[in-house]
């Protein structure tokens, strides 16, 4: 069954479906769960290769660190900010700047916080204007962070005026011009052009607009307002969305399996569908892999955030060269609201949490991590990097060390992820050109900062196959 967001709904004739062979090879494979205490609704992957987390709810004064290889927990607990619910994202230096926060349900907090990797302590940093719940933090080409949206103190009375931290100053300012009320969670991504792109939401479908945040003008990229619960820029200027958007408070309704791609570096973008999800999805999560295809996990068939039954336990991976999903392997748990996914250095995608809705706790919460493999790790060898450089600079030749120079055929810079509710704040795909010496590649890093954000990058190196090798995690300046 179709419903369009009038909730009209009509039937369409049988699709046929091949169950093709599901080695690994094909369909990749998803390890056993691991126990977390505590469910991960807000996730960060740092610097160090540790994974910062936060709980929700009455438990959103609860984070951890994990260090996935030894699979040791650390409480930090942040002791300023219930940071259920806020926005998140990586300053340059690699410290985690998290805005806003709970007090109850619609009721956001000022308190901007960052977490330094390094010392594992959090500070708090000059207050926003606007208290923020549900809001998005975007990191900008010159550094500095633009939040926007967030309810300030009731259902729907979402933040209309963006602000915009300086790290250096410790100052928010608010760009009082660019006044839009934009549902939560905007999904917010920086353009080739250093303009910011309002793709979609986590709550509501959106028409699609452009902030120029030196201006302070927005522009309307296209005025249909096509759904998209999770969205992913899968290459510079280039956007993939799928699913449902939606409010969990709001009745119950079929999900959607709907995608949509648009390509800002054109002159007159618009949306264009291209093929469905194999599953209906809301409250799902997409990862870009290190060889450009899109993951999908979590999610649910209905828009019912505790409905378990109706979760979509197989995984699916976009391909933008024939931009049509494939179904993989199916995960051991049901991750609908407040699920959360991250790609790692090693190229495995962490799947985590879900649940804390409205006080309803088992079996929606998910006190568990799991990793997926996806098929690139069971084609053979995986090339390596022997050695790389910690920092670089725009512009600038990085050096690789590597046995496998003579079959690399692609080198990918992703940034660092900072995910909850449906969307990862931070990731991106920068792939960088190349050429082959003997037993060494010479990297062009990214020519400037509006294609990646200052910050931290994994840096993988793919072979002749799409392999990738563990990435080198490198700092941008
Ligand atoms: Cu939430």
């Amino acid at each position: 069954m179709a419903r369009d967001f009038s909730n009209n709904s009509t039937t369409s004739a049988a699709v046929p479906v091949t169950v093709v062979a599901t080695t690994p090879a094909v369909v990749g494979q998803w390890a056993a769960p691991v126990t977390w205490p505590i469910v991960a609704v807000h996730a960060h992957l740092l610097p160090t290769g540790e994974i910062l987390a936060s709980d929700g709810q009455t438990a959103g004064a609860t984070a951890r660190l994990w260090n996935p290889s030894t699979g040791v927990f650390t409480t930090v607990n942040n002791p300023n900010t219930n940071l259920f619910c806020a926005g998140h994202c990586h300053l340059g230096d690699g410290r985690v700047l998290v805005a806003g926060g709970h007090i109850a349900g619609h009721t956001g907090v000022k308190d901007t916080n960052l977490f330094n990797a390094t010392t594992h302590q959090w500070s708090l940093a000059a207050s926003m204007h606007t208290a923020r719940w549900y809001p998005t933090a975007t990191t900008l080409p010159d550094g500095r962070i633009l939040v926007t949206a967030g309810e300030i103190g009731c259902a729907e009375c979402d933040a209309p005026i963006p602000e915009v931290y300086n790290p250096q100053t410790n100052i928010w300012t608010e760009l009082t011009a660019a006044n839009l009320p934009l549902p939560y969670y905007p999904h917010m991504f920086v353009l080739p052009d250093g303009r910011v792109l309002a793709s979609s939401t986590s709550e509501h479908p959106i028409i699609t607009q452009v902030l120029d945040v030196n201006a302070q003008t927005w522009t309307v990229v296209d005025p249909d307002p096509v759904d998209g619960g999770s969205a992913a820029m899968y290459l510079p200027g280039k956007v993939l969305k799928a699913g449902t958007s939606y409010h969990p408070d709001d009745p119950v309704v079929p999900s959607v399996a709907t995608t949509y791609v648009i390509d800002m570096t054109q002159p007159s973008p618009r949306w264009r569908q291209t093929p469905s999800m194999a599953f209906a999805r809301t409250y799902h999560t997409l990862t870009i892999l290190p060889d450009g295809e899109v993951l999908v996990t979590g999610g649910g068939n209905t828009t019912d955030a505790v409905g378990v039954n109706g979760a979509a336990l197989p995984a699916e991976i976009w391909s933008p060269a024939t931009e049509t999903w494939t179904v993989m392997a199916s995960m051991s748990k049901p991750r609908l609201y407040h699920s959360t996914a991250l790609l790692m250095p090693d190229a495995r995608v962490l799947v985590l949490g879900g649940g804390r809705f409205n006080g309803v706790n088992e079996p929606t919460d998910q006190l568990s991590s799991q990793f997926y493999s996806p098929p690139y790790l069971f084609g053979g060898p995986r090339p390596t990097i022997t050695s790389a450089p910690a920092t670089t600079t725009y512009g600038g030749t990085i050096d690789i060390q590597t046995p496998d120079a003579s079959r690399i055929a692609g080198v990918s810079f992703i940034r660092l992820g900072s995910v909850t509710h449906a969307i990862d704040m931070d990731q991106r795909l920068v792939p960088l050109a190349f050429t082959v010496g003997s037993g060494s590649l010479s990297v062009q890093a990214p020519a400037n900062a509006n294609l990646a954000p200052p910050g931290y990058y994994m840096l993988f190196i793919l072979d002749t196959s799409g392999i990738p090798s563990v990435a080198a995690i490198m700092k941008i300046s």
